[in-house]
């Protein structure tokens, strides 16, 4: 299939409510969208770096500078590029992991589109509902937390992801679960602390948490396995996961029990489903990460979800989370049993809204190849 056209928007939607992290607070999400034109057909997908580089060194500015002028000038005149083989047929351009995800997305949405398959056929998922939780942005005190976490109960989550960081973490975790003794609990530092501060969260190992996300820094690994040892809380990692690699290396060390899989955090669902299979071999649970997806990736990742090695719930929320608009027609919802839906449609199963997608725009180009 012979690729012709590629096209890049820079947009920005505003969330329901703000969300603030460890490392900030935001109050719209910025995110490119790839539209990708072969033969009639059209694939998107959604890079989700974000404005700042508050997660991760990527932001959309350097996505948008390593897709335009490195990674689809690379494709031109070239037929088309299969999602699986995309990783390597750009390995010369180092890291950007979030750029060539974001790519690799609108590649599967395409191939489904072509054959008349679904993302989770094509993935080989086997669940048409995936598990899904929430993840609660930090709160200005131990009370609010405490109710907006009651009003997520209440809309049907049955799993809850307190967002903390230094001097913002015991107190708050302690009366969520005083408030809430059964409710699946667990927490998400950003990487706020380091192995001397995270002492202070010695107290968390008594909350029965499923776990404690990223705790250290970003390339702390050799810490993460020091801390690990000190708690019976599984820690489980996600900035320090970007390949297969790494994940081995992190489970061989201890640095972790569990592993928090973002397709676009390592490179694109091909490499998520490499750490899947290696965390599958090694009876280590996974599970769907988000990084406040519009409906284009939050259909990724649903798919993804339904690979059977995904045991824990995802963070994967019902779009009226998010965004009072969204750019796909479609909306995804919370099922009674706290699962949401896997689209079944060929390709990531979603219908871009135009009029939605025009709306949000602050930027586009057009990249003919
Ligand atoms: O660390 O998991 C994270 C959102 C943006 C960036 C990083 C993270 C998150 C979330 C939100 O926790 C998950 C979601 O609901 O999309
Ligand atoms: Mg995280």
């Amino acid at each position: 299939m012979k690729i012709e056209q590629i096209t890049l928007y820079h947009i920005r939607m505003p969330l329901v409510s703000a969300f603030e992290t460890s490392f900030g607070r935001e109050t719209a999400r910025d995110c490119i969208l790839i539209e990708i034109s072969a033969e009639g057909l059209t694939g998107f997908g959604e890079c989700v770096a974000d404005r700042d580089p508050g997660y991760s060194y990527e932001t959309t500015g350097t996505a948008w500078h390593v897709l335009s002028e490195f990674i689809i000038p690379m494709m031109v005149g070239k037929d088309f590029f299969s999602p699986t083989d995309f990783q390597t047929n750009f390995d010369q351009v180092r890291g950007h992991w979030m750029a060539k995800a974001g790519l690799e997305m609108a590649l599967w949405d395409l191939q489904g589109k072509a054959e008349g398959r679904s993302l989770r056929q094509l993935l080989d998922g086997v669940r048409s509902q995936v598990d899904v939780g929430v993840s609660v942005g930090i709160q200005d005190s131990p009370e609010t937390l405490v109710k907006t976490v009651e009003g997520y109960l209440a809309q049907g989550y049955r799993r809850i992801k307190l967002k903390i960081k230094p001097g913002r973490d015991v107190a708050e975790t302690q009366a969520v679960r005083r408030a809430f003794p059964e409710v699946r609990l667990q927490v998400d530092a950003n990487s706020a602390y380091t192995l001397e501060s995270a002492a202070a969260l010695h107290p968390l190992d008594a909350l029965n948490l499923l776990l404690i996300e990223q705790p250290l820094f970003e390339d702390d690994l050799w810490d993460h396995s020091r801390l690990q040892a000190q708690f019976n809380t599984p820690i489980c990692l996600d900035e320090s996961i970007t390949s297969a690699r790494h994940a081995r290396q992190a489970l061989e060390m201890g640095a972790c029990r569990v592993i928090n899989i973002k397709a676009g955090r390592v490179g694109g669902l091909s490499q998520a489903i490499a750490i899947h299979d290696l965390c599958r071999e090694r009876g280590v649970p996974v599970w769907c990460g988000g990084m406040l997806e519009t409906g284009v990736g939050r259909a990724s990742n649903l798919a993804l979800a339904s690979l059977p090695g995904f045991a824990l719930p995802g963070d994967i929320s019902a779009s009226e989370r998010y965004y009072l608009q969204d750019i796909t027609h479609e909306r995804f919802t919370l099922n009674a049993d706290s699962t949401i839906d896997v689209p079944s449609a060929p390709g990531l199963g979603v219908m871009v809204d135009r009029e939605a997608l025009e709306k949000f725009t602050l930027k586009r180009e057009n990249l003919r190849i």
